[in-house]
């Protein structure tokens, strides 16, 4: 069975590791999410792609579910030394040789889609894993500080003012230009199975969407469409998907958000057992759905929503 994942990082990854146990023999193919990308200290930073790689390779920091397990911060403190920041983002000294190898192979030509693939040699995360495209896109989030209106980049959105100033926009800059990278559409056109793992649906899934062709070559597939809630008894699981949630107009809940992608793109959605009473709305909304339990506590837990959502395909199919 071919399956094709749109992935952002940490909700991503995580429910790819449980699909990968539901369907061993499966072939999957993940389009990571780029707009999280940073530049810093002169080093292309790509927190979705990596944290897809690092979780399925086995070297993600399993606790903080982003960066290096056994990771220091030696460079860090050094470049601090120097005056050298920004001091709120944490790149660890083994993080920091992903980026030094992307970089420089992105310096010699290489488009970021061959260089994701060169890091995947190494981590072997069995999976496909192609980056949404190879053109530059970065999200940028319009909010007001000290009365003034100013744009920013994502990572300090998040990481730095931690989503506690109101989004007014988020943008992702340059994807109207980009082009799907090499592979994207083919794996869309060639695929049995889309699925939408509980990822950020503004910041992760959005953004991929939002890449001219990947939105039109899903609902052009004429396969099953299925997606799962990352919102569960009206919040994010786990980080602030409502902040950037409110910012497209969009409440917090998993009929909300089902919704919100729509029934020209979404077959099937599942909500957590706890959202049991939204079936019904979201069902009118011409999507079929099914309430099940959602929370990626552990593996098995995490392959039993696989196989509901593959379930949900076959019944929509
Ligand atoms: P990010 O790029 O690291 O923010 O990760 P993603 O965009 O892939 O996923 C983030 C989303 O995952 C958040 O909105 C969370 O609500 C959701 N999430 C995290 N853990 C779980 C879980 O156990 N169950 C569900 N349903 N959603 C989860
Ligand atoms: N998230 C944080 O909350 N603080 C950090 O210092 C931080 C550093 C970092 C470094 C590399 C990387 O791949 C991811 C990192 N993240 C960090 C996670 C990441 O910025 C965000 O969680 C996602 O991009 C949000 O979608
Ligand atoms: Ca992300």
């Amino acid at each position: 069975m071919r399956i094709v994942v749109l992935a952002g990082g940490i909700g991503g990854a995580r429910f790819l590791r449980g699909l990968k146990r539901a369907v061993p023999d499966a072939d999957v193919t993940v389009i990571g999410n780029t707009g999280d990308d940073i530049h810093l200290f002169g080093l292309k930073v790509c927190p979705d792609l990596d944290t897809v790689m690092y979780t399925l390779g086995g070297g993600i920091d399993e606790e903080q579910g982003w960066g290096r397990a056994d990771e220091t911060f030696r460079l860090k403190e050094e470049l601090a030394a120097y005056g050298v920041g920004p001091e709120w983002f944490g790149l660890g000294d083994r993080d920091f040789a992903t980026h030094i190898v992307r970089t420089q192979m992105i310096g010699a030509g290489y488009p970021l889609s061959a260089v994701t693939e060169a890091l995947c040699d190494r981590w072997k995360p069995g999976v496909r894993l192609i980056p949404m495209t190879d053109d530059r896109v970065e999200t940028h989030v319009a909010v007001e500080i000290d009365g003034e209106r100013r744009a920013v980049h994502f990572q300090e959105y998040w990481v730095r003012l931690r989503a506690s100033v109101p989004a007014q926009a988020v943008v992702p800059v340059g994807a109207e230009q980009a082009k799907p990278a090499p592979g994207v559409l083919e794996a869309i056109a060639a695929a049995d199975v889309v699925l939408f793992p509980p990822s950020n649906p503004v910041v992760s899934v959005g953004t991929i969407l939002a890449v001219p062709g990947i939105r039109e070559a899903i609902a052009e597939a004429g396969v099953p469409v299925v997606g799962l809630s990352p919102i569960v008894g009206d919040a994010p699981v786990r980080g602030m998907a409502d902040k950037v949630l409110a910012a497209v107009g969009v409440e917090s809940t998993a009929a909300a958000v089902a919704e919100h992608y729509g029934s020209g793109l979404l077959d099937g959605w599942l909500v957590d057992t706890v959202d049991a009473g939204s079936v019904e709305r979201i069902e009118a909304a011409g999507i079929r759905c099914k309430a099940v339990p959602l929370m990626m506590s552990d593996l098995d837990a995490t392959a039993r929503m696989a196989r509901e959502a593959l379930e949900l395909a076959e019944e929509v199919r």
